[in-house]
């Protein structure tokens, strides 16, 4: 294999990079490599930031990765955008303003658009988070841009989930829809230097009020560009973290987690039996009935199993 699988563990950056290409390209080595670095997962905070564009999302990261470099902690940077193109390094200095860190072996910033996405962008996103957490980055964030389907999948393979909005009226109701708001932990209100923040609270307590929302969720006010406000939400992090673990949540969502990623993968090797059967039965039906045909196509492939 390509990968020192020590190396990796160990937090070297030039063997954490390389397998997460293996992962985005799907390569041979995939498989072996994720049995591998299993053992060593589950230790990281994995933290989803989502948000519409321009919110002020990887502003807020950086003012997050300074508060947890000081206290020493490793930190990893998954940005993903699934409207790009791209992976890798190149992009970086566009989306995330963190050339501060370029130096500091003890952050990790990765970014991954839908080259990564052979297998599904948030299928590459979450063995990627799984080979930080091995490379023994505490904290591993996970920044999507925009509130569709594909980041509402990439969040919910996140531990804590952090919505940013400001106030600019609008991106609430559409992070409602797109049932964000559902799986979001904490909500982070930033650009609280501008006007209408107040209201947008009031909005946001009366959402959250009618989803029946359970009280752990929180509401912070930040100002991204100056820092104001990051320690607070540093805190509930922290404290939302600390909840995850002692109520059992942690261990409910990982198994959640796990559910659906095998259910995926036992899914994709039933397609895959399936589609000759299919296209077979299908060559020319004697019959138009959907239900007659799927019948025929199930038996054949019980009869296929029986040989
Ligand atoms: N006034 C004000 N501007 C902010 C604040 N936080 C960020 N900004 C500005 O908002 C713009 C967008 O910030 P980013 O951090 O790039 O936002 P983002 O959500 O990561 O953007 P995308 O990744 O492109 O979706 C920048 O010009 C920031 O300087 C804030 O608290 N107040
Ligand atoms: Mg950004």
């Amino acid at each position: 294999m390509k990968v020192n699988l020590e190396a990796l563990l160990d937090g070297r950056e030039r063997q954490v990079g390389r397998a997460i290409s293996i992962v985005e390209d799907r390569h041979p080595d995939q498989r072996e490599l994720m049995q591998e670095i299993h053992p060593h997962t589950g230790r990281a905070q994995v933290v989803g930031i989502t948000g519409s564009p321009g919110a002020g999302k990887s502003s807020l990261v950086n003012q997050l990765l300074k508060h947890w470099r000081k206290k020493g902690e490793k930190v990893a940077v998954v940005a993903v955008d699934p409207t790009s193109p791209f992976s890798g390094g190149a992009l970086l200095g566009d989306r995330i303003r963190m050339h501060d860190h370029d130096a500091d072996s003890g952050v990790f910033i990765r970014s991954m658009g839908t080259r990564g996405s052979l297998g599904g962008l948030s299928e590459a996103c979450q063995d990627t988070v799984r080979l930080l957490d091995a490379a023994g980055y505490d904290r591993v964030v996970v920044e999507t841009v925009g509130v569709g389907q594909s980041e509402l999948d990439i969040m919910k393979t996140a531990d804590t989930v952090a919505l940013v909005l400001y106030p600019s009226g609008g991106d609430i109701i559409q992070a409602f829809k797109a049932g964000i708001m559902e799986i979001a932990d904490l909500f982070i209100i930033n650009k609280a230097d501008l006007p209408g923040v107040n209201q947008l609270k009031a909005e946001l307590e009366d959402l959250l009020h009618i989803s029946g929302a359970p009280s752990y969720k929180t509401i912070s006010e930040t100002v991204s560009t100056t820092g104001e406000g990051t320690k607070a939400v540093i805190e509930a992090l922290e404290q939302h973290h600390e909840w995850l673990k002692q109520s059992g949540e942690k261990q409910d969502r990982r198994a959640r987690q796990l559910e659906t990623d095998v259910r995926r993968r036992v899914l994709e090797r039933l397609e895959k039996e399936m589609e000759p059967v299919l296209k077979e039965v299908m060559q020319k039906p004697d019959t138009q009935d959907p239900y007659e045909l799927a019948d025929r196509i199930y038996k054949r492939l019980q009869e296929r199993k029986g040989e």
